[in-house]
């Protein structure tokens, strides 16, 4: 069965009032994501051996291997794209009880963890993602990783939180500004609600 590109759990208007236009939802969401899926689909048509195998299973199957780079990349990015969409909500920015009391534990508060985040998101040289995880040692911690990696496929821990930090995330809303769209992002969109689910 053909993947497919999901459903935003929100309107292309419902987060402009906290930093994430109509236009960036319509574009990122309706072209740069459509474009992921329709590129791994035929992928997956031309490909037997990719045939039958979950979006996972083709994330670490082609991660690593140089002669299906593309098929990683895109596998990659519309994974990273499905996780994204439940990471933000027009309610954003509010860490409820459970992981705040987590987060207090392993980067000692909520500043410390915000800057870690804020680090690992604005050192990423060119297009990629931040993360907030929980490694095997259940501790979380702030990771980037480039293009359409991801610790799914770095094997860096589950994934509570990610942010696209490729330009076309933020350039219509915040120009250059990427430390400005992700402290933005931490205070008004993240959708700390998903990211206290997915605690193990
Ligand atoms: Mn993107």
């Amino acid at each position: 069965m053909a993947f497919e590109l999901p459903t935003l759990p929100f309107s292309t208007t419902a987060l402009a009032g906290a930093g994430m236009c109509q236009e960036t939802l319509e574009l990122h969401h309706g072209k740069h994501h459509q474009a992921y899926v329709t590129a791994l689909n035929g992928f997956v048509e031309s490909k037997p051996e990719l045939q039958g195998k979950s979006l996972e299973e083709i994330v670490l199957f082609a991660n690593g291997k140089a002669d299906i780079a593309p098929v990683f990349n895109n596998a990659g990015q519309h994974w990273n794209h499905i996780v994204f969409w439940k990471n933000m909500s027009p309610t954003g920015g509010k860490i409820p009880g459970k992981l705040e009391a987590k987060i207090a534990e392993d980067f000692g508060s909520v500043t410390a963890f915000k800057d870690a985040f804020k680090a690992a998101a604005t050192t990423q040289f060119g297009s990629g993602w931040a993360w907030l995880v929980q490694g095997a040692d259940g501790k979380l911690k702030a990771v980037k990783t480039p293009n359409g990696s991801n610790p799914l496929a770095t094997g860096e821990g589950k994934v509570l939180l990610g942010i696209d930090v490729w330009e076309h995330s933020y350039y219509l809303d915040f120009r250059n500004r990427r430390p400005d769209y992700v402290t933005n992002w931490l205070d008004k969109l993240a959708n700390y609600e998903y990211a206290e689910a997915q605690l193990g």
